[in-house]
């Protein structure tokens, strides 16, 4: 029986965990980033599951894998591993894969202080601080973000009607801001977030067709936004929805970049503003609205989001395939 070993490094974001695998990875076929998250889908998406569910993971977990860059003027090229499945894009997780990659070695910059990396959904172009070993901050520039779809009326039971956006930020949001049968995030519970959220996506899913409007590999609303009253200082609050049991930690980068795209169509932030965006446990990205763009035609921003990671510890993780679980369960 073959035994597969892991290098990953552990951390978090804001909170949420990110799970840095460093070797031992499968090379994919294709062209881009998107192509190859196609392939992995296709024939190895038992490493996701391996590593991010349990025994190994949990119902949080989230990660990266570095590979070489594709393009010759990219620094590295990253697939992103979640629970709820190998992701377009994710915020928290680039975040901690700058900065334990950098802080490991396994990101070389060619500038100091920057980097363009290759994602799935696309290019983004980060910044960030280092002080000695230490990253500080990482800035992303990320992919452009627009509103898909305004005022998505479902009826929730044991809610009500809801009524809702649907908003990209390199994965679909359903953004849920207080209303009549809905008070806000400060009116519910972790629980009452983790029961409503499945429905809330089944039925935005079967309200409205979502594809990207570029790439329509990527389609479908993954996660859900209930929004809130923000602490001082912070311009918003939030606790995103995501895979079958999680609740991000962190403020969820794809998810403030989805949230300051709806807020530009709707007019309520422009470019050139910020956004400090707290999460459920008080957490912080701060959000900017670097310029317009379309996507596919549609308007739509190219955000920036900023946050710090911190390394928990370096695991080498096996995989048995004698043992009984070895490609991951949850308990749903
Ligand atoms: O930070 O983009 C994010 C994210 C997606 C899912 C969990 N976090």
């Amino acid at each position: 029986m073959a035994r597969h070993t892991f290098l990953c490094i552990d951390g978090h974001t804001g909170g949420n965990p990110v799970r840095v695998v460093s070797g031992a990875v499968p090379t994919l076929r294709g062209e881009t980033m998107s192509a190859r998250r196609q392939d992995f889908i296709a024939h190895h998406d038992w490493i996701r599951r391996a590593l991010v569910l349990e025994p190994r993971g949990h119902d949080l977990m989230s990660g990266a894998i570095i590979y070489p860059a594709i393009a010759s003027d990219a620094d590295a090229a990253i697939l992103f591993i979640e629970t709820s499945g190998a992701l377009p894009m994710c915020g928290h997780g680039l975040i901690g894969t700058v900065t334990m990659g950098l802080e490991h070695g396994l990101i070389k910059p060619r500038t100091p202080g920057q980097l363009s990396l290759e994602v799935p959904a696309g290019r983004v172009a980060v910044r960030y601080e280092q002080v000695g070993d230490k990253v500080t901050s990482v800035c992303i520039t990320n992919v452009g973000s627009y509103l898909a779809h305004r005022d998505v009326e479902i009826d929730v039971p044991g809610l009500g009607v809801i009524r809702l956006d649907v908003a990209y930020g390199g994965n679909f949001y359903a953004i849920i801001d207080p209303q009549e049968n809905f008070g806000g995030l400060e009116y519910i519970t972790p629980g009452d977030v983790l029961r409503f959220s499945p429905t809330v996506r089944r039925l935005v899913n079967e309200a409205v067709t979502i594809t990207h409007a570029e790439d329509t590999t990527v389609k479908g609303c993954s996660h859900v936004m209930w929004t809130g009253a923000p602490g001082e200082g912070a311009d918003g609050r939030n606790a995103v929805f995501y895979g079958e049991k999680a609740i991000d930690r962190s403020p969820c980068g794809t998810g403030t970049s989805a949230r300051m795209a709806q807020l530009v169509a709707r007019k309520r932030l422009k470019v050139g503003d910020s956004f400090i965006h707290e999460s459920i446990i008080g957490s912080r990205f701060r959000g900017g609205v670097v310029k317009e763009t379309k996507v596919g035609g549609l308007p739509g921003i190219i955000p920036s989001i900023e946050g710090t990671a911190y390394m928990t510890g370096i695991n080498t993780i096996f995989v048995d395939e004698g043992e009984p679980f070895p490609h991951g369960f949850q308990v749903i």
